[in-house]
């Protein structure tokens, strides 16, 4: 993790009278540096990373998006007459350019490609540049709101050029449309820009037609263009993390990116003025983390906006601490997606379907009732808009401040027969708890193949001193190889686990037969396996039927971001336990993205189980608990077909009991 930061240099060589009279913008200010700045430094967080030089960028790298006339407009904006500056200023929207500002410019853009330099060449795993003035309004020949050069647009050109990049991703996750971005690479296919933004029907700044869903891009690049327009203030974290859930990941994954670029803009934060969003500064650590494992890792945050000082500081460490590796927050008590945020979901599903083909069988807008509801919403929209006006100006949003996130000291560990090796990393359980006279006799009464009645004994009662010190944060995560998962599974569920956390997320790749109830909600059961015949039983037993099997990269990406995540995250576990059984025919590399996807939940708490004769695959698992980025699934380049419309119509039906899962708006009125 790297990271680069520019402070402007208030140089007070006779600028009193100056203060006074260049415009000034009231909240894109200095301060947002150097708030954001200390608070890395008081959570120790700056010490822990890599520090990387800024720089300015040079004149040909700016060109590299803005035209010759433009630059040389803004050069000689230090040098400029009082007079000349404010006109020069008038020309564009919602800009305020001071003698200083061009330096400070080139300074942000650069310092967005040093630290593209140094994750493309692999001096870090990934970085965030605490950077301003913001870049994403910027256009070709045009300043815009608070931005002179497109910073993440230039890095984007420039990782294609200097480092050879074949796919770059933009995730704009500021409030504000980045229509620079857009209208730079709108029809290029090799950049994709996706942005969620405040909009309110055109609305709200910059009040373009072209920010609605249904600008997808132009010729080649239709479809690289992912627009998410906000109707309504006051998203919370449910519907951000649908949007990543049913739009952005999937097709990030099929994207499947060379480098990861992020408008990181934290206006889309509670408390801030600009957005009025209530989602709260810790949902940043898992929007941060959900693209981590994008890219081989490779990503590169660039602040943009963010304009509540406490807010801005918070969600920078929220996203900083995730870029290290620390431990995601839980994210407790997740409201369900509000009906305004599943009409844009539906909106954009409906016209991207036609580019995706993992997005190929989401609902078609067209011949739903969306319209009529479209305008029910609208209706109720504004109302809402206009009642909530004063309200909103007269109380401050309060929130409490993120939790702290304890990294263990010890991340991984593991339970090996004895004559198996331990991989490197890992910590090898040794020693273990008394388990006492109840469990052992409630242990030995499971049959236990394979495996003699001491070894099984012994093999529990380490699951079980692994448990409690995954409870007590002594252990993040946890391999277990045991000679019989589906007994061991039973044993864990049944007699380990809930003594020791409420609520168990049983992640279960390939078949198992199923021998314990799951209808009290202590656990949620989610199976990705190739059988056809399982049946749901209860809310708490969720079988996803993927009929090519866990092989087929397409169906097991949309069972993961269609349904398990989603699920994950309404559940809110306090353990993972991911059991692999054997033969389930899942690859390597998906495994691998599938472990560092789960740990965003019980605060990376995942205990992998495996049987002892499927160890080959040991390697991606540790390398995974770790906190290595997976490898791309390249697979996904040429999509194979896929059995979506099953996996469609299976989510549809839990809708009512699961309502992360919902991605259209409620039918009825
Ligand atoms: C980068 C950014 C906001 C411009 C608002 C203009 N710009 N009203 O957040
Ligand atoms: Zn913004």
């Amino acid at each position: 993790m790297g990271w680069g930061l520019t402070d402007p240099p208030q140089e007070e060589d006779g600028l009193a009278l100056q203060e006074e009279a260049v415009p000034a913008c009231k909240i894109e200010v200095p301060e947002r540096l150097s708030v954001s700045y200390e608070a890395l430094v008081r959570t120790g967080l700056s010490d822990r990373c890599v520090s990387v030089p800024p720089r300015e960028a040079s004149d040909a790298e700016i060109l590299l998006v803005h035209s010759e006339e433009y630059l040389e407009g803004v050069k000689k904006t230090p040098h400029m007459t009082l007079e000349d500056l404010k006109e020069f200023t008038l020309q564009y929207g919602d800009v305020y350019f001071h003698p200083n500002i061009y330096h400070c410019a080139k300074l942000a853009a650069g310092s967005a490609l040093q630290l593209v330099d140094s994750v493309m060449t692999g001096k870090v795993r990934n970085g965030m540049a605490l950077v301003r003035p913001p870049g994403h309004h910027s256009m070709r020949s045009a300043a815009s709101g608070f931005c002179v050069f497109n910073n993440v647009a230039i890095a984007a050109r420039y990782a294609k050029q200097k480092h050879g990049a074949e796919r770059v991703l933009i995730v704009d996750w500021d409030i504000h449309h980045g229509q620079g971005v857009q209208y730079c690479f709108e029809d290029d296919p090799s950049v994709l820009y996706f942005s969620w933004h405040r909009y309110e029907r055109q609305k709200f700044w910059p009040n373009l037609r072209e920010s609605d869903y249904d600008s997808v891009g132009k010729g080649s690049g239709a479809g690289f263009n992912v627009n998410v327009p906000w109707n309504e203030v006051g998203m919370e974290n449910s519907d951000y993390l649908s949007v990543f859930c049913h739009v952005l990941l999937p097709v990030a994954y099929e994207f499947c990116p060379d480098l990861v670029l992020v408008c990181a803009g934290f206006d889309s934060a509670i408390g801030d003025p600009e957005g009025e969003m209530c989602a709260t500064p810790d949902i940043f650590a898992h929007l941060t983390h959900l693209l981590m494992n994008l890219a081989g890792g490779k990503l590169c945050a660039v602040l943009e906006g963010g304009y509540n000082l406490t807010s801005l500081a918070q969600s920078v460490c929220q996203t900083v601490q995730t870029l290290l590796g620390d431990p995601l927050p839980q994210l407790a008590n997740l409201r369900s997606p509000c009906e305004s945020a599943l009409e844009s979901l539906q909106c954009v599903r409906s016209v991207q379907r036609r580019y995706w083909s993992i997005l190929k069988h989401a609902a078609d807008s067209a011949t739903t009732d969306v319209s009529n509801k479209r305008i029910k919403l609208a209706k109720a929209e504004e109302e809402k808009a206009e009642t909530a006006e004063d309200e909103r100006s007269q109380e401050e949003k309060v929130w409490p401040e993120p939790a702290e996130r304890l990294r263990p000291p010890v991340c991984s560990a593991s339970v090996l027969p004895d004559d198996a090796a331990c991989p490197d990393g890992l910590k090898r359980l040794v020693s273990s708890k008394d388990l006492g006279p109840l469990l052992v006799s409630r242990i030995r009464n499971r049959s236990m193949e394979d495996a003699g009645d001491a070894d099984g004994v012994a093999t529990f009662s380490r699951l079980y001193t692994l448990i409690e010190k995954m409870r007590t944060n002594e252990i993040g995560n946890g391999v277990a190889l045991v000679p019989d998962v589906a007994a061991a599974v039973e044993c864990v569920v049944q007699d380990l686990g809930s003594d020791l956390v409420s609520r168990v997320l049983v992640v279960c790749v390939g078949k198992e037969e199923l021998n314990y109830a799951t209808a009290d909600g202590k656990m949620l059961v989610v199976q990705i396996s190739g059988e056809d015949k399982e049946e749901q039983k209860g809310k708490y037993y969720i079988p996803v039927c993927l009929k090519k099997g866990c092989g087929d990269t397409v169906g097991f990406i949309q069972a993961v971001f269609g349904l398990l995540l989603p699920l994950g995250y309404e559940y809110d576990p306090g353990l993972v336990l991911l059991v692999r059984m054997p033969g389930s025919g899942v690859g390597d590399c998906m495994w691998q993205q599938l472990i560092g996807l789960l740990k965003g939940f019980a605060k990376g708490h995942t205990l992998v189980l495996m049987q002892t004769n499927d160890g080959a695959c040991m390697g991606p698992t540790a390398s995974a608990l770790l906190g290595h980025p997976a490898p791309p699934l390249q697979e996904l380049l040429t999509p194979l077909p896929d059995d979506g419309g099953a996996l469609e119509r299976m989510r549809e039906r839990l809708q009512a009991d699961w309502k992360m899962l919902q991605t259209t708006v409620s039918s009825g009125n």
